[in-house]
């Protein structure tokens, strides 16, 4: 159970477009969870980036310009080639970058598994749900004001 103190925080929802019809969904339950938490639409900026290795950018970019928390979502799906390392690793600590630099929690909802039935499994499946979960991550963090 959530308690916040307010519900005016800014919380922007960064989502890879790779993958997007897992990341679409993923990007619905981070939505509906906050939402469901009283946090305003006019408040939530969704915005779609290329790839996950931009969710870097996008989390510095909004919470330069002042978001409270930020939701970064995307789908790494291990490949023939280490693209699938250099981009989890880059993504891991770019966005541990943001958190320190900016002070503001930022979630890592990052899925990255060896095939997209894994992943599927992870945003509503039997795994449970990523996004939902990532959402529930910065207003846990939130609560604190
Ligand atoms: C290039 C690439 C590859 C091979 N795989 C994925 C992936 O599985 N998931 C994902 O979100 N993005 C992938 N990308 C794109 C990179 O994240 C990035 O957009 C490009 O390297 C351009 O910077």
């Amino acid at each position: 159970k959530i308690n916040l103190p307010h519900t005016d925080f800014k919380i922007g929802i960064v989502t890879a477009l790779w993958n997007s019809e897992v990341t679409g969904v993923l990007k619905a339950g981070a939505f509906n969870t906050l939402i469901d938490a009283g946090i305003k639409q006019d408040n939530i900026a969704e915005w779609d980036v290329p790839g996950s290795y931009e969710l870097i950018y996008g989390a510095n970019k909004l919470a330069t310009e002042g978001f409270d928390a930020v939701i970064c979502l995307g789908v790494v799906i291990q490949g023939e080639t280490r693209h699938f390392d250099f981009i989890c690793d880059a993504v891991a600590n770019g966005i541990s970058n943001v958190t320190i630099k900016h002070n503001i929690p930022v979630a890592f909802g990052l899925l990255t598994t060896d095939t997209q039935e894994q992943a599927i499994e992870r945003s509503g499946g039997k795994h449970g749900h990523k996004g939902e979960e990532a959402a529930w991550t910065v207003l846990k963090l939130l609560e604190r004001g």
